[in-house]
């Protein structure tokens, strides 16, 4: 233990200076270096605590450092962590057997990223086209939503309307298309073409600023889906899990896709787990050597997942976040903050705008009076701010985040 202490930075400005030195700058952080998490707060290395209002996008739903995930990690990483998928693990089935169960699907295939679930997503989609729809070979097409977000692969930023994200990154993917979010005359038309394997879809855009499509949408889609025989590829990684209120998103509108993506907070933030669930009928189309990966389904990763979901039932995390969500979001009206607009959300998952022009600083320039203030949030694009706290918040840390984006903007 002593020799991992000897090999953190001392201070903030060193961590950022060897970052600034030896790292690739493909982000821009806050310039805050956290050292420790424990439930809603994190400390940094100078001992400042802070209320997480970002959560790790959403991967630490349960709260940071859970201690029942902390226990599980600590009895598993000492017994068995990684086998391979080469031979069987004494965990890998019943972490099967229980997700499924738990979530009402047939089938689970286990990854590690959030991006990888939605790469299987799509080879799953592509096969079951080729072998089960009819479509003939090379032809199949996968629909997407314009501003989605799912990852930083080349598959992932070939399906981006983000030039940010796409930009000289090409040649990109064939076969897939875009149409408008929260549209479903578009996607009428867009998957009518009897070439379409899937339409891969988040119930609310993250990425893109906390996006709520109508009431209805999701029935809509699932509707024109089963109308066309299109695959419903829920992209839960972000919305899934408690996040915005229940277990997941599609369940506001009481819709089933196809397939589910689930990731972030499935190992509540101790390591990647991924998943895609989904039928008989479109997981049997995989045959061995077809897909997997080094990681994917191992002891650890299966041992923490459960633990993961059984505490978001154990601890109604999804009722909380549904709860906690509306306080925050009625407190922070009440402020009538000018220059502040478009506050939305659904559970704990937030967004409001800052008006350039009337409020006087940029995104940005506001997360970090924010940090100043004690409470972390992140902007996304140049004039939106997102808000996520883990979902085991109180009303008390309702309050806490409400005074510092007070203090914020004095
Ligand atoms: C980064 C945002 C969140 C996702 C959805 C799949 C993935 C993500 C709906 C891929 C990932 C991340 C990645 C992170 C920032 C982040 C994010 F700002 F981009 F929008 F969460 F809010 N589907 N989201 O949101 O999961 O492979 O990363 O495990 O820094 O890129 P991953």
């Amino acid at each position: 233990m002593q020799d991992i202490l000897n090999r953190r930075a001392n201070t903030s400005a060193e961590a950022i200076a060897l970052e600034e030195l030896y790292g690739a700058h493909n982000y821009h952080p806050l310039p805050v270096v956290l050292t420790r998490g424990e439930g809603a707060y994190v400390w940094d290395v100078e001992g400042r605590r802070y209320l997480d209002f970002l959560a790790a996008y959403s991967a630490v739903n349960q709260g940071h450092c859970h201690p029942r995930l902390v226990a599980v990690m600590r009895e598993q990483a000492g017994r068995l962590t990684l086998t391979s998928r080469a031979f069987h693990n004494d965990l890998l089935g019943k972490y099967e057997e229980y997700i499924c169960h738990f979530f009402g699907y047939e089938r689970v295939l286990p990854m590690n990223t959030g991006v990888e679930a939605g790469e299987t997503a799509i080879k799953l989609a592509r096969k079951w086209a080729y072998e089960v729809k009819g479509v003939p070979d090379g032809r199949a097409r996968v629909v997407f939503a314009d501003n989605n977000f799912w990852g930083r692969t080349l598959a992932a930023v070939s399906s981006s309307s983000d030039p940010e994200t796409y930009t000289h990154f090409g040649p990109f993917m064939p076969g897939f298309e875009r149409i408008p979010y929260n549209d479903l005359d578009a996607l009428e038309e867009a998957i009518s073409d009897p070439d379409t394997a899937a339409f891969m879809v988040e119930p609310i855009q993250g990425e893109a600023g906390v996006i709520i499509p109508d009431e209805g949408y999701l029935q809509g889609v699932r509707a024109l889906c089963s109308k066309y025989n299109v695959l419903f590829i829920a992209d839960e990684i972000q919305t899934g899990l408690g996040r915005t209120g229940k277990m997941l998103a599609c369940d506001h509108e009481g819709v089933k896709p196809d397939m589910l993506l689930l990731g972030k907070a499935l190992s509540g933030g101790m390591m990647p787990v991924s998943a895609v669930l989904s039928s008989h009928e479109i997981m049997n189309t995989l045959r061995p050597g077809q897909h997997g990966s080094t990681f994917g389904g191992n002891p650890l990763a299966c041992a923490l997942a459960m633990e993961a979901l059984q505490i978001l039932k154990d601890e109604n995390l999804a009722e909380n976040a549904a709860a906690m969500g509306d306080l925050f979001r009625k407190k922070l009206a009440e402020l009538a903050i000018p220059g502040l607009s478009g506050l939305r959300g659904k559970g704990l998952m937030s967004a409001v705008d800052v008006e350039p022009g009337i409020f006087r600083m940029t995104a940005r320039e506001w997360c970090e009076k924010l940090l100043t203030a004690g409470l972390l949030a992140k902007q996304t694009h140049e004039f939106t701010v997102r808000m996520s706290p883990p979902l085991m918040i109180d009303a008390s840390h309702v309050v806490e985040a409400i005074d510092a984006i007070k203090n914020s903007i004095q």
